[in-house]
């Protein structure tokens, strides 16, 4: 590891060992090494390929419902092959080290692939919510896990409506439970933490400098520069599959 981006996880180190409440942001990047397409990288991003802006959309759904059913299926069945990486064992593991001490670590995902959960996280809060629920448009009711493929797009549901993919799409609000734990985790994290996340997409893009506010030590570890990397404390570049599993060493040394 580089000597800038070393002594940047040592200070984050220190940070996590004197902090009491921990919040962990991430993003697509963080599912990067495990093989699942970021919405940025040109070539394997989707916004290149699939345009996420017009397809993750509510309007995109009315107009269109087979192909936007298809391309969630696609990206289900993308996912079947993905396990987590070790920046998200690292970071399972960061949690119970945490819980050990008495401190407590909540991971805020804008990730809808589960990954986090795979690894073993527990204090996991889905902002986004995930592609592995399908809902009724009809009622409402949700269906975990869905056998794939599904033999028509758009798939029906069995009360007589549309099975749409669980997720908040662009221009829809996020689930109220799920802002309700990232609002406790933003009022009162002592250390905030954004990690693969092009902070852009709102509203985690501004939890950053809400956390700042507040007067929270913050942190980035992020493969390229983003709108925050200037404002907090200690900025790390890296893939957060090689830079998590040292800072869990770091931290965790006896
Ligand atoms: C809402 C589920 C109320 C669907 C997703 C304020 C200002 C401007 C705009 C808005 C605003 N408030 C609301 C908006 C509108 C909009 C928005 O933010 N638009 C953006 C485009 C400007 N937000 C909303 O609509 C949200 N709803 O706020 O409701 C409202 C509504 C309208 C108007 C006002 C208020 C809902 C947003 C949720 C959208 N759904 N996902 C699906 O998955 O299909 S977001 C989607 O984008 C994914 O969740 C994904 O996570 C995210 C993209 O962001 P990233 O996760 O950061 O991923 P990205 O590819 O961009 O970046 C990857 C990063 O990782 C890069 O920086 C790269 O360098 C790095 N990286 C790559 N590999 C690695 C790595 N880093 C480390 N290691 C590696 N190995």
């Amino acid at each position: 590891m580089d000597a800038a981006r070393e002594r940047g996880v040592e200070r984050l180190a220190e940070s996590l060992r004197s902090a009491e409440r921990i919040a962990v942001l991430t993003g697509a990047g963080f599912s990067a090494e495990s093989g699942v397409p970021t919405f940025r990288d040109a070539m394997t991003g989707m916004w290149a390929k699939f345009d996420p802006l017009r397809l993750a959309t509510p309007e995109a759904f009315a107009a269109d419902p087979e192909t936007v059913t298809r391309w969630y299926d696609w990206r289900r069945e993308l996912l079947a092959s993905c396990k987590p990486n070790p920046g998200h064992a690292a970071l399972a593991e960061l949690e119970r080290w945490s819980r050990s001490r008495g401190s407590r670590l909540t991971v805020l995902t804008q990730n809808v692939d589960g990954l986090h959960h795979a690894a073993g996280g527990e204090d996991v809060v889905e902002l986004h919510g995930s592609l592995r629920v399908w809902r009724c448009t009809k009622t409402g009711r949700e269906v975990a896990d869905p056998p794939f493929p599904f033999n028509e797009y758009p798939p029906r549901s069995q009360w007589g409506g549309l099975l749409r993919p669980g997720v908040v799409w662009f221009g829809e609000m996020l689930p109220p439970d799920a802002v309700e734990a990232a609002e406790e985790a933003l009022a009162t994290c002592d250390l905030f933490i954004s990690a693969g996340t092009s902070a852009e997409v709102h509203p985690a893009a501004g939890f950053a400098q809400r956390a700042a506010a507040r007067g929270a030590a913050t942190a980035e570890i992020n493969r390229d520069p983003t709108p925050i990397s200037g404002l907090v404390d200690v900025s790390i570049r890296g893939m957060t599959g090689q830079v998590l599993p040292r800072l869990l060493e770091l931290a965790t040394a006896d």
